[in-house]
């Protein structure tokens, strides 16, 4: 018995000592969470690169000096799937041990041979394409890699496993009902067994949250809410005895990121609902268009920076957080970026949530009966776009950031699409600049009352850009350690809603554009080093991987609804040994407000004010054969009309609610209409 004693003795040591080496190992995908940790390289195993959303690429195979060589080395097509103007490509494709991962705007995900383009399996979603929550096109930002499955979320808001090397269902969660407002359009992240996945829906009166689940099972493990239930911190910030904070938005856009150390996962938060009405939802509006940090095992709250108060012009923080390590002042920091709609860069301390350069609040002018807030916070450092509208004809007043409105339009700049809006942005360790995509455009702010049904549109009025006002973006590159603008290019058209870029070790920016260019960039110096068109609109980000050697550079182009690029279905991939040339350009996207996405066909009613949405034509774009009648029914509560825009030769007259008007189009052209009481609503008949 002694020696069996003296004996257990030992192994009891050696068992321990096992089993504090082995712990981290049981991890439930080690490998994943390693390369998650680390820098880019030849794998891309999550959407923003690693769990920083830098997306910066160690690769340099490919660099300034040989890039003029770059050619296609393969392409595909999606064999149909999301090809059409309602849906937008802005996946990143995800690339591990020489396999892709791809997803489109119908959830349908295929994986490819990286080498080739070769399918391996597909995976058809089957959504129902009734869906009639959802804001701004039919969209999927990407998906998550980890313990051998792919993990998404779907516009019907179930979040989905996939085997990965079968593409078969493991398990399905529900984490909403669309019929209740709540779509998915994020990526997911994954790490250390769990998803992290938000939820849209902020134009439909819902309540904003981060969700984690069991990656195993798909058991939801807690919900993270964006929004104060009464009594808990931020309550406050809404007005008291009322349930308005629940359906008041702070939806989650875009991919989280995630800090093992300091064991926080970050995120950024949609605009308040009504989107347009702060007259019922007096105070700050916590939280709302807000940069936020919560425990990453528990969701119990860190941290938060709102960057908008009590927001009535739809400035969500839509582009994901971005994590990055300096030094400022002599002093090592922990640095969080996020670019706005507002047009600015926020940069914070990502262990506490205070400024790293300083973020002034300022007094901004007031509007008593929208409960503006008394100041916003206005970032030390430059602007991407102006922020300030130019005077138009046909409108009493136009405004900078921050300027109120209430029931008369206000010409405001930037609109409530940015500045920057989905679009990711990229930062390279190497210059220390971030790579900041940007909208330049104005919008009429209007606010009428809303009120609050299940499932429908809850906006409280609207901003429309002027038919025919000019419209444009610009790329740029900020100093992080300044705020300040190192570099900036003009762009024809709109970025930062499409057009997503990545940066390599190789010293280049590559870049999509809504136009179907794919661009390489001087990382330092913002010079066009290359351009290849892909023949649509390459709105998605790009990534970059290796495979046997070879660097690949891949972006899905498949256009973007919002921008009005040309759709497709397409994934290139692009390396030094390729062979493809470009393909035709495609149409270009306007540089002109006026109406954009899908074009009805085979209908013979246009409702006024339908879907809870005082200020707008449903559908908005039609086209019809010569000699067919449309009818314009009223099912808004204002008079409205419809009325040729240019020659004024047809015209509903005033349309009383439940009034209607049948027009019939005998010559085929192209016609916009207006409203006339209401001049920034527009819809477009085409008759051929
Ligand atoms: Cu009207």
């Amino acid at each position: 018995m002694w020696c069996s004693k003296q004996r257990l003795v030992p192994v009891l040591m050696t068992l321990s000592l096992l089993f504090l080496v082995v712990m981290p190992v049981w991890a439930a995908d080690p490998e994943i969470d390693r390369l998650l940790r680390s820098p880019v390289s030849k794998d891309w195993v999550t959407n923003g690169g690693n769990l920083t959303n830098q997306r910066y690429s160690t690769l340099k195979q490919i660099d300034t000096s040989n890039v003029k060589n770059l050619k296609g080395a393969w392409m595909i097509r999606l064999k149909g799937s999301a090809y059409g103007g309602k849906y937008s490509h802005e996946a990143t494709p995800l690339v591990k041990d020489g396999v892709m991962y791809v997803i489109t705007g119908n959830d349908d995900a295929f994986a490819v041979n990286a080498k080739t383009g070769a399918f391996l399996w597909e995976y058809w979603s089957g959504i129902d394409q009734k869906i009639s929550t959802v804001c701004c096109g039919w969209i999927n930002r990407g998906v998550a890699l980890g313990e051998g499955m792919v993990f998404f979320g779907q516009l019907d808001a179930n979040v989905v496993a996939l085997d990965a090397k079968t593409g078969k269902v493991v398990w399905k969660t529900p984490i909403e009902k669309w019929e209740n407002g709540y779509t998915i359009t994020s990526a997911p992240i994954y790490y250390d067994g769990m998803i992290y996945i938000g939820i849209s829906g902020g134009e439909f009166g819902v309540r904003g949250r981060l969700t984690a689940l069991d990656a195993k099972s798909g058991q939801i493990l807690w919900r993270a809410y964006t929004l104060p239930a009464p009594g808990e911190p931020g309550s406050e910030t809404w007005p008291p005895g009322t349930d308005h904070a629940m359906r008041g938005g702070a939806t989650i856009w875009n991919t989280p990121a995630l800090d093992p150390e300091l064991g926080l996962v970050y995120f950024v938060t949609g605009n308040c609902g009504p989107d347009y009405d702060g007259a019922s939802r007096e105070g700050d509006n916590l939280f709302c268009a807000s940069m936020m940090a919560v425990n990453a095992k528990t969701g119990a709250y860190a941290w938060h920076f709102q960057q908008v108060h009590h927001d009535i012009w739809d400035y969500d923080a839509a582009s994901p957080v971005v994590l990055f390590d300096t030094v400022i002042n002599g002093q090592p920091r922990k640095g969080i970026a996020e670019a706005g709609r507002t047009g600015w860069v926020y940069l914070l301390d990502r262990t506490n949530g205070k400024p790293l350069l300083g973020i002034e609040e300022r007094p901004v002018p007031q509007e008593p009966r929208q409960k503006t807030a008394k100041t916003q916070p206005f970032p030390v450092g430059d602007a991407i776009v102006p922020q300030c509208a130019d005077v138009l004809s046909g409108y009493a007043k136009a405004g900078c950031i921050f300027e109120p409105f209430w029931e008369t339009p206000v010409l405001i700049q930037p609109s409530g699409i940015g500045g920057t809006n989905w679009s990711p942005v990229p930062y390279s360790p190497d210059t220390g600049y971030f790579y900041v995509p940007g909208t330049v455009r104005t919008s009429a702010f209007t606010r009428y009352d809303n009120k609050y049904t299940l499932g429908k549109r809850y906006t409280g009025g609207s901003q429309q850009s002027p038919i025919n006002s000019p419209q444009s973006g610009t790329f740029t590159a900020i100093d992080s350690k300044t705020n300040r603008i190192v570099w900036q290019t003009k762009q024809p058209y709109r970025t930062g809603q499409g057009g997503g870029s990545m940066v390599t070790a190789g010293g280049l920016v590559f870049r999509g554009a809504s136009d179907g260019n794919f661009l390489a960039l001087d990382a330092k110096t913002g010079e066009e080093l290359w351009r290849f068109q892909t023949g649509f609109g390459a709105d998605a980000p790009p990534m970059t991987y290796e495979v046997d050697g070879e660097q690949y550079v891949a972006i899905a182009t498949g256009g973007n609804q919002s921008v009005g690029s040309a759709f497709g279905d397409a994934v290139w991939a692009f390396s030094l040994n390729g062979q493809l040339r470009p393909l035709w350009p495609p149409p270009p996207p306007p540089t002109v407000s006026g109406p954009t996405g899908p074009i009805a066909e085979g209908v013979d009613t246009v409702k006024i004010g339908d879907n809870n949405v005082e200020y707008a034509y449903f559908p908005s774009r039609i086209r019809i054969k010569a000699g067919s009648t449309l009818t314009f029914t009223n099912v808004g509560d204002l008079n409205h009309t419809a009325t040729a825009m240019e020659k004024r030769d047809w015209d509903t007259g005033d349309l009383a609610s439940g009034g209607s008007k049948a027009i019939t189009f005998s010559q085929p052209g192209t016609y916009y209409f207006i409203c006339t009481p209401h001049p920034w609503m527009y819809g477009q008949v085409i008759v051929e």
